[in-house]
């Protein structure tokens, strides 16, 4: 570890400590995972164990997942940002369109019970209950960097299952070209839906091959914790090479599809917002460069913190190939 390395370190765990410290009561109710905490650089598994242990009993208490998470090489030697970082700067309009609106309104947003509908060109559709929906599969941590098509970023420790091996388990026959995923609509619980921000429910999608890529996760937490209503609980997309609105949140449905879906942000502006969405430094936004990108929490206001956008976000050697022969200026 170099040493800039080791001061971020040092950093982010202070960060997370004193979140520990003044979160303490809202935290403890909390579910939380079990961390086996080996593997990845002292760094993750320290602060995994750090969040786990304190509200371990709460977490069996609750019944909740109570399978291992194993900890993998993805995002080895990515410093990831800190809690409070991950879960106080979120897009989620379903709850205000301000980025600390989500922390504010989604505070009491149910999510139990979960029911997830899995529908369209596959040979054992249903609807599940959230833990079934889970239960089969391998709970993992991996670290991605991630990109808002806003133009700034974070690195996060998500805890969840391969999309993939969730999708095949359906086994998706092959009309099955596209997978569409929708939110919940529940305007109630959800007041940005009593608002024309976007045509609800959120829509968003997928090519068969590009959920299949070992890459695509459902996530259920982040920071070895059960995923925080802001962040899109209890289950969400995470296509880390692509930009962040493809990562659509607190899905209810998923769907085996002949034609690429209308996703949201598509619908609402499609001249700046696209299906593919692949991080692209040299495909600007209309409005903006997309060369470089803020790094949330890090730098001032006046001097923010930047480093340069990478084709993929970095992920290139894993989903180029996806791409091949498809003009990524034409299909953003
Ligand atoms: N349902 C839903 N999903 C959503 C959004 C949203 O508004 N509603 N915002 C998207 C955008 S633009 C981004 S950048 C990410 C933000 O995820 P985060 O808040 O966990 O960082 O969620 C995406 N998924
Ligand atoms: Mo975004």
């Amino acid at each position: 570890m170099t040493n800039y390395q080791q001061k971020n370190l040092k950093k982010g765990i202070k960060q997370e400590c004193e979140h520990l410290v003044t979160d303490k009561k809202d935290y403890l109710n909390r579910r939380a995972f079990i961390t086996s905490g080996i593997g990845l650089g002292a760094g993750l598994a320290g602060i995994s164990l750090l969040s786990s242990q304190s509200s371990f009993a709460e977490g069996s208490k609750e019944g909740g997942f109570a399978d291992k998470v194993v900890q993998t090489d993805y995002g080895k030697g990515l410093t990831p940002h800190s809690y409070k970082d991950i879960t106080n700067y979120n897009n989620f309009y379903e709850f205000g369109t301000g980025k600390r609106d989500p922390a504010k309104n989604a505070k009491n947003f149910k999510t139990k019970p979960w029911h997830i509908k899995v529908s369209g060109a596959c040979e054992k559709p249903g609807e599940f209950d959230l833990e079934d929906f889970i239960k089969p599969h391998q709970l993992e941590e991996r670290i991605y960097r991630f990109r808002c098509v806003e133009a700034w970023s974070m690195v996060i420790p998500w805890v969840g299952i391969s999309l993939g091996e969730v999708l095949k388990s359906f086994k998706p026959t092959s009309n099955a070209k596209y997978v569409k995923f929708t939110t919940l609509l529940d305007p109630k619980q959800m007041p940005g839906q009593q608002r024309p921000y976007l045509d609800w429910p959120y829509v968003e999608g997928l090519t068969i091959a590009e959920a299949m890529n070992p890459l695509s996760l459902l996530a259920v937490g982040l920071h070895g914790e059960v995923l925080p209503n802001q962040n899109g609980a209890p289950l969400r997309l995470v296509v880390p090479w692509k930009y962040g609105f493809k990562n659509i949140k607190s899905i209810v449905g998923i769907e085996f599809v002949q034609k690429p879906p209308l996703n949201s942000w598509q619908q609402q502006a499609s001249k700046e917002y696209g299906f593919y969405a692949n991080v692209n430094p040299k495909v600007s936004h209309p409005r903006w460069s997309q060369a470089r990108e803020r790094v949330i929490g890090k730098g001032s206001f006046f001097a923010p913190s930047k480093r340069k956008t990478e084709l993929f976000n970095g992920y290139g050697e894993q989903v180029a190939h996806l791409y091949a022969g498809l003009d990524l200026r034409k299909n953003f």
